[in-house]
């Protein structure tokens, strides 16, 4: 593992900054279970929601239909129980050696920010539970209006719903059927010819168009994955320099830290917190 990382580790030396394309399996091991892992991924564990399929429960026409299976889902993942990985802290080392470009992320759980990643670094592609509208009228609720209304059962069973036209509200969380927000689009069109390491990781890249953009970086740009299958462009089209980290994010997160001496850096960071 050590060789396979030395290309990687050279370029961060060099001051080559990285930027990073990441999924749920980054967050994992902070007990957010990703989708699609067989058994533990959430996908495999929706039974009990008695759904029509496992996507539906992020589907913008299931949940006009049918809200609660969401809000049962979105208790267990609503941010605020959850800390961040090593890998997460370690996105913070790069921030602060002044190697990191900027962060795309799928994930709504905003871990990234709470292990202090400058926001503005932080494109969210599939949006956050930061805010929330109704999906009809698009009236805004405030975060901790959601929070109490969906806990209490007692009215509308726990569901979101609009002062002004009694349609669900939900976070903006990027549902299947709706549009990804402008500034990912914005920040890509910047970016895109411009990447110089390109670390994708705990994603298995199925998601378009997140899913398309490690293809759509310069032949010139250092490719790694890492995450526990090969996927993606780095299976179909993979090229002579890509680096493949066949293991999970938090220890490559440890061997990366070892190999650019940033270890104790690393641990101080997270006791911290
Ligand atoms: P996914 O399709 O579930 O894929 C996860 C990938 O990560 C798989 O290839 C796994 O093998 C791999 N993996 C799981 N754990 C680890 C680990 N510890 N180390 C290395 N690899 C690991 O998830 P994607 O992110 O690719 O799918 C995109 C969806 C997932 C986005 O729309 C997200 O909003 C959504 N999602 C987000 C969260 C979150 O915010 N934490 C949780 C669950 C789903």
């Amino acid at each position: 593992m050590e060789n396979k990382v030395r290309p990687l580790v050279d370029a961060l030396k060099l001051g080559k900054k990285a930027v990073f394309f990441l999924g749920a399996g980054v967050s994992t091991s902070c007990g957010i279970p990703d989708f699609r892992s067989p058994k533990t991924g959430l996908y495999a564990q929706l039974e009990r929601l008695k759904l029509p399929y496992p996507e539906a429960v992020f589907d913008i026409d299931y949940f006009r239909e049918s809200p609660q299976a969401f809000y049962t889902l979105c208790e267990e993942l609503y941010p605020g129980k959850f800390f961040p990985s090593k890998f997460h802290f370690l996105l913070r080392l790069f921030q602060e050696k002044d190697l990191l470009q900027k962060v795309y992320t799928q994930n709504i759980d905003t871990l990234e920010q709470l292990a202090g990643v400058d926001p503005e670094k932080i494109i969210a592609a599939h949006g956050s539970f930061a805010d929330n509208h109704c999906i009809e009228c698009q009236e805004r609720m405030a975060p901790e209006v959601l929070k109490a209304q969906m806990s209490k059962k007692s009215e509308n069973d726990g569901i979101p719903t609009c002062k002004k036209c009694q349609g669900y509200v939900k976070p903006d969380i990027v549902f299947f059927g709706e549009g990804l927000p402008v500034e990912f689009f914005d920040n890509w069109d910047e970016d895109s010819a411009n990447v110089d390491v390109a670390i994708v990781a705990g994603t298995s890249l199925t998601v378009y168009p997140f899913a398309g953009l490690p293809a759509e970086c310069p032949k010139s740009s250092l490719r790694v994955l890492i995450n526990n299958e090969i996927v993606g462009d780095f299976k179909l089209s993979r090229r002579k320099s890509d680096i493949i980290l066949k293991k999970t994010c938090d220890e490559i997160a440890l061997l990366l830290a070892l190999e650019l001496g940033w270890n104790d850096e690393l641990d101080t960071l997270i006791e911290a917190e």
